[in-house]
């Protein structure tokens, strides 16, 4: 087999299981589900699907909670399915990817109900137990509340996530161990890649310091989380083109990158770019930054917009303030989701031509946006509970067809989907959309059929052009340009050869404000 590195340019689109399609009639999606709507994912293009969790998990954080590695949740289906799934997604060209949790198991995984049974079971070393008395420190957990819990035998153990979801002890031979043999269970299985979850947070510092106000963190980021990363390269490497992405949240580049080393990692998100103000500059300066960070260890650079984690990008470009962060509450500030929506469609054509790989978030494609009014009730995130803000609103069940909830996602079936549909997403169905050329789903199937056939897009060059005051404008490769309009004003359109793509209408020679446009230029106009 060639080495095709096919994760250097690929544009990747995240299932979230639970909400992608059902196949049995249950309101949860599932491996049925998905199978039947290969072909949407055919239409549209993408490389490659990373499944989100669908091991056997109780659902404690949506299956972030994970019981057993080798298997797959009864409620998505079987191991069987999973491996007919591969098999069929490989036959329409697209590669799979699965999520790894290696930061936690579920309260329900057999190393933690081993640990509880007996105060001298070996498998205590797998986590972070303590004894009873005062808890050892004040960490807290990242969804809100004490990083500890008590046992029923009154000790503690570490849990960064909820109490169902305690910590590993990564300095325990037996848990390295069995997390390569997890990552070649799933090579062997055919899977072309693995999503690492929560991946810097693997290690903790022994001593169990405080948070220090400065200098280095007690769980974040350790320079030991490297070494794992290493072994874990030399497993992918003993198998033909297979991926390794982490979830790596460092807001220091140079951390950042530290994970891209040749022998670590051969990609990881981009949160930088994720978390970006829709705002010229500012995105100017994160693409420089990234494509430096990237280039200096000759990783791909990643563009992502949205995902299971983060409100949808139509909500967030809709508002003033367009940034994410996780510590502010922006449901219920104003959401001018027409504006929204205009921008995403320009961020789609920027994400897809800038160099390295493009992620699509299940939806995006849609042009959804988040769900903010779920009733208190319905909503299942434990987050919600713990913190007052909640990730449900991005994890909303697609809408396929028909006019009103739930909208064809589980075919033949009155079952109410696990999380409520707005009955405004009725415009939004894939059939609503589908040979409609104003819409976001066909901005998308032609923006990735035009990425697909353009070599400039495949190679990891770009230029920028000179352009006017609130525009991004570059080239790809000779001939291919793209220009972005952040400014409030419409600007002229650089001489060019022919129009291949507009986000919206343009109007004549002007590009309107939030608005993106893909370009041939003549080939003797270029800059040298
Ligand atoms: O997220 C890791 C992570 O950093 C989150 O804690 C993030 O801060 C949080 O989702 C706030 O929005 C990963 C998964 O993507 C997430 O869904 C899981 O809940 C988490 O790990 C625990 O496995």
């Amino acid at each position: 087999t060639v080495a095709t590195q096919w994760w250097r340019d690929a544009v990747i689109y995240q299932i979230y299981p639970r909400s992608f399609a059902d196949g049995d009639g249950d309101g949860i999606g599932d491996l049925a589900g998905i199978r039947r709507r290969l072909g949407h994912l055919a239409d549209l293009g993408v490389n490659a699907i990373w499944m989100s969790p669908w091991y056997p998990s109780p659902m404690a954080d949506a299956g972030y909670d994970v019981a057993d590695f080798r298997d797959i949740d009864p409620v998505f289906g079987t191991m069987a399915e999973a491996r007919t799934l591969i098999r069929e997604a490989h036959a329409a060209g697209i590669r799979l990817i699965v999520d790894i949790v290696p930061n936690h198991v579920s309260a329900h995984h057999p190393w933690f109900t081993a640990a509880l049974a007996a105060p001298d079971a070996p498998e205590r070393d797998y986590f972070w137990f303590r004894p009873g008395g005062a808890a050892p420190n004040s960490w807290r957990s990242e969804f809100g509340g004490p990083a500890w819990t008590r046992t029923v035998s009154g000790d503690w153990y570490l849990h960064l996530f909820t109490p169902e979801q305690p910590d590993l002890n990564w300095d325990h031979p037996d848990v390295r161990a069995e997390f390569e043999n997890i990552l070649r269970f799933w090579f062997d299985a055919g899977v072309d890649g693995i999503r690492i979850d929560s991946a810097a947070l693997l290690l903790k510092d022994p001593a169990l310091p405080e948070v220090p106000e400065h200098g280095p963190h007690p769980y974040h980021d350790l320079d030991g989380v490297h070494d794992i990363y290493r072994s874990w390269r030399r497993v992918a490497d003993g198998y033909p083109d297979r991926a390794l992405i982490g979830e790596v949240w460092l807001p220091d580049a140079e951390r950042f990158a530290r994970y891209l080393r040749p022998d670590e990692l051969h990609a990881a998100f981009n949160f930088d770019f994720l978390g970006c103000a829709w705002d010229p500059d500012l995105l100017r300066e994160c693409i420089d930054r990234t494509l430096h960070v990237h280039a200096a260890v000759g990783a791909p650079a990643t563009w992502v917009l949205s995902n299971h984690d983060v409100t949808r990008h139509v909500t967030r470009y809709g508002r003033r303030d367009t940034t994410f962060s996780f510590a502010t509450k922006r449901e219920g500030t104003p959401v001018d989701l027409e504006l929204g929506t205009r921008r995403a469609r320009a961020a789609a054509l920027l994400s897809l031509s800038l160099p390295g790989t493009a992620y699509v978030y299940q939806g995006e494609e849609l042009g959804l946006w988040e769900h903010e009014n779920i009733p208190p009730g319905l909503r299942q995130d434990p987050m919600w509970a713990r913190s007052g803000h909640g990730r449900d609103g991005c994890r909303v069940p697609l809408p396929w067809h028909g006019d009103e909830p739930p909208f064809g996602f589980s075919p033949g079936s009155t079952a109410e989907p696990w999380l409520p549909q707005p009955p405004e997403w009725k415009g939004l169905t894939v059939a609503a959309q589908s040979g409609d050329p104003s819409s976001m789903l066909e901005l998308y199937r032609t923006a990735i059929r035009l990425r697909r056939a353009e070599p400039g897009l495949h190679t990891p060059a770009m230029t920028w052009l000179p352009s006017a005051p609130g525009t991004l404008a570059y080239t790809r490769g000779p001939g291919f340009a793209c220009v972005v309009n952040l400014s409030t004003a419409p600007v002229a359109l650089p001489d060019h050869e022919t129009r291949l793509l507009a986000s919206s209408p343009l109007d004549g020679d002007l590009l309107p404000p939030d608005t993106a446009v893909w370009l041939r230029l003549r080939q003797d106009r270029l800059p040298d």
